[in-house]
C-alpha cells in the first residue's frame, strides 16, 4: 500500500472512508486465472472501558474489514496504552494487586494475558499521580551520550516512560525499569504538571487546554527532551478544544482528541485538523463517553 493509495479513495460522509479497490493488484494476465489478488486496508481503532477493550474499524465500508470485537485485558482501574503497532498495554494505577506503576504488555498481540506477555514496574516508588506513556526511542536522544541504547539502536524502539510533574523519565536502555541516567535511562523537563503526555514517534509532547479555547499541543521537535522554545520546538493550537481529551499514539505517529463519544484523528500527521476525509472524525464512534479511545492501526487484508 502506498501513501498515495492510502489517501486516494474516501467516502463522502464525515469520517467515513473507503479503500475498496485501493492497492488492487493487476495480478493475473490471462482469463484462465479466476481470481486476482486484492488488498484492502482497514483502519481499526482501539478503545477501553473498565478492563474491556473494543476493536472496531472506523467505517466498515468494505465487507472484508473485521467487525467489532471485544476482549478483556488489564484491570478496570488500569490506564490503556498503545505500546506498538497493533500491540496494546495497560498501566496499573492502584496498589491493589500490587499493580501501581506496572506496565502490562500484550507482547504476542493475542488480546489476552498469557505466557510470554510481560509486566514490569518502571518507577521504583510510583506515585498515583504519575502519568504513563510509550514513545519511540531514536538515536538523537542519545547524542553526546556514551550509551548506545538497545542493540545499538539503529531503528526506533518503543519504550515506556512516566511523566511526573513536568519531568519525563524514559526507559532509555529498554529494560522496563528506571535505572537512572548513569545506566542510560534518560530524562527531561517538558510541559506543565497538568499536561497530558502525548508523544508522537520519537518526539515527546504534551497537551493541555486553555479554558474556553483550544487544546495547546507542545512537541519537542529538536529532540532535546526539554522545551527549547518555538521554533525549534512546536507549540500548536489547531487541533481540538479544551473540552476534549487529547491523546497520542506514538507508534502510528498520530495525535487526536476525544469529545465524549466522538473521535478525531490527525490521520495525515500534519499536527492540525485538516477536516475529513483527510483526517478522521467519527461522530458516535464510541458507544458512550465512558469509553476511552486509545489508538489505531491499519490491518491490510489480502482477499
Ligand atoms: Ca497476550
Ligand atoms: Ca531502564
Ligand atoms: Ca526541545
Ligand atoms: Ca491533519
Amino acid at each position: 500500500m502506498t501513501d498515495n493509495c492510502r489517501f486516494a479513495v474516501f467516502g463522502v460522509l464525515a469520517g467515513a472512508f473507503a479503500l475498496a479497490g485501493c492497492g488492487a493488484d493487476a495480478g493475473g494476465e490471462s482469463a484462465s486465472q479466476t481470481k486476482e489478488a486484492l488488498t484492502v486496508s482497514c483502519d481499526i481503532g482501539l478503545s477501553y472501558s473498565g478492563g474491556t477493550w473494543k476493536e472496531k474499524a472506523f467505517a466498515n465500508v468494505n465487507s472484508a474489514c473485521p467487525s467489532t470485537t471485544t476482549f478483556g485485558f488489564g484491570d478496570p482501574s488500569d490506564i490503556p496504552i498503545m505500546f506498538d503497532n497493533n500491540e496494546i498495554a495497560t498501566y496499573g494505577t492502584t496498589a491493589s494487586g500490587d499493580r501501581l506503576g506496572r506496565f502490562f504488555i500484550d507482547r504476542d498481540r493475542s488480546r489476552g494475558w498469557n505466557t510470554g506477555d510481560t509486566f514490569t514496574r518502571f518507577m521504583p516508588s510510583p506515585l498515583t499521580t504519575d502519568q504513563p506513556f510509550v514513545m519511540k526511542l531514536v538515536p538523537k536522544h542519545l547524542v553526546g551520550s556514551t550509551c548506545q541504547g538497545p542493540s545499538g539502536l539503529q531503528i526506533a524502539v518503543s519504550v515506556v516512560g512516566v511523566k511526573r510533574g513536568s519531568t519525563w523519565y524514559i526507559d532509555g536502555n529498554n529494560n522496563g525499569t528506571w535505572d537512572g541516567t548513569s545506566q542510560c535511562d534518560i530524562t527531561g523537563s517538558f510541559g506543565t504538571a497538568s499536561d497530558i503526555p502525548t508523544p508522537i514517534g520519537g518526539m515527546i509532547g504534551s497537551s493541555g487546554g486553555i479554558s474556553g479555547s483550544s487544546l495547546v499541543w507542545n512537541f519537542d521537535a529538536d529532540g532535546s527532551l526539554n522545551w527549547s522554545g518555538a521554533p525549534p520546538d512546536y507549540s500548536l493550537t489547531a487541533f481540538g478544544t479544551d473540552t476534549m481529551r487529547p491523546f497520542s499514539d506514538a507508534s502510528s505517529q498520530t495525535m487526536g482528541a476525544q469529545n465524549g463519544a466522538d473521535v478525531y484523528l490527525d490521520k495525515n500527521g500534519d499536527l492540525v485538523w485538516s477536516g475529513t476525509p483527510t483526517d478522521i472524525g467519527v461522530s458516535g464512534y464510541l458507544t458512550s463517553s465512558s469509553w476511552r479511545f486509545v489508538g489505531w492501526w491499519t490491518n491490510t487484508i489480502v482477499q
